[in-house]
């Protein structure tokens, strides 16, 4: 399989002049000493010139036709869902800023041979970053295309020994109400903390990743800063943003849309055209950026595009009911 490498700086521009069949990483060091002070227009913290430079592995998975597609950064960062700032698409973005992500400590538990309670520095230390653009579709059908930085899930879980009883995999959001306006409001839906899961063979899937920044920046808070999952054959809902727990178990986890709403929502929650939400169809998307001038409606198709490479993990499930 094709690996390509580009060069990335830490503040952001990639030379695109720099892709060689070489694999060499991004220096997480130089990554992370950036991201004290993210250069990002929107966050609170002062603007920092970051002029080191790192390098960046394409991985196997990475899949260049997406190159030109990638949705404006603009889009990625403006509309989102994340509720613990309110229900409004701009909310994010206007709100959490107010969420504070150092320092930032993540518990890795249950049915794993070394559980432990780490700080985010060490936890990601020895990962090598990768940038992977990835479609992504929301329930609501609208979708994107984003570079995503991060690494796979399975890196980490592998490090804190699952166990071998071990069959689905729990997450946990922060929650921190006095930084969270969305969870403190009226009509406050969801069961806080927010929670997502996966079985454990998804979660231990190459194309499942923990982001930990998009656009060769760190992750603004509205898209999950510091430490989010990206699952892209599913929807946007299970990858579950600024991520404080995780925990292998043997009972499927209990979710936070599933809980709320089963019939709209349920664990396994695969792109799929064939099944609608009982409110709407699923058959297209709206690509951001999208206006009722300009659409730009394209057909769903299933696993969101990735059907060749995840497919298998559900051989002999109805996936009618198994949504
Ligand atoms: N903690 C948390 N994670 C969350 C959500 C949320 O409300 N809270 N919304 C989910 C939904 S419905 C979507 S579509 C994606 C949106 O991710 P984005 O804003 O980075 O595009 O985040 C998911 N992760
Ligand atoms: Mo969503």
């Amino acid at each position: 399989m094709q690996t390509m490498r580009r060069r990335i700086y830490t503040d952001g521009t990639i030379a695109s002049s720099e892709i060689t069949p070489e694999t060499v990483f991004l220096n997480r060091r130089a990554f992370i000493a950036a991201s004290a002070g993210s250069a990002w227009p929107w966050s609170a913290g002062a603007a920092q010139s970051a002029t080191d430079r790192a390098d960046l592995a394409y991985s196997p998975d990475f899949d260049s036709t997406l190159e030109a597609e990638k949705t404006p950064v603009e889009a990625v960062t403006s509309y989102n869902n994340f509720y613990e700032f309110g229900t409004d698409k701009s909310d994010p973005a206007r709100h959490a800023h107010a969420m504070t992500t150092d320092p930032w400590t993540v518990s890795v538990g249950g049915l794993v041979e070394k559980p432990g309670e780490l700080h985010l520095e060490d936890l990601l230390s020895g990962f090598d970053l990768e940038e992977r653009i990835y479609r992504f579709r929301c329930v609501e059908a609208w979708s994107m295309v984003v570079p995503w930085i991060g690494f796979p899930l399975s890196d980490l879980l592998r490090r804190f020994e699952p166990k071998s009883e071990g069959r689905f995999v729990e997450f946990k959001t922060l929650y921190r109400r006095s930084e969270m306006r969305g969870t403190r409001s009226f009509g406050s839906i969801i069961d806080w903390p927010y929670r997502e899961g996966l079985r454990l063979d998804e979660a231990m899937h190459p194309l499942t990743l923990l982001a930990v920044g998009l656009y060769g920046k760190t992750l603004p808070n509205q898209n999950g800063a510091p430490l989010r999952l990206v699952v892209p054959w599913k929807y946007g809902f299970k990858s579950i943003k600024s991520i404080v727990e995780i925990n292998v178990t043997d009972q499927q986890p209990a979710t936070s849309w599933q809980t709320l709403q089963s019939k709209e929502y349920g664990f396994y929650a695969n792109v799929n055209p064939d099944v609608d939400h009982p409110r709407w169809s699923q058959r297209f998307e709206r690509r951001l950026p999208s206006s009722i001038f300009k659409p730009n409606r394209v057909p769903t198709v299933p696993f969101n595009g990735y059907g060749e490479r995840v497919a298998g993990l559900y051989d002999g499930m109805d996936l009618r009911r198994f949504y």
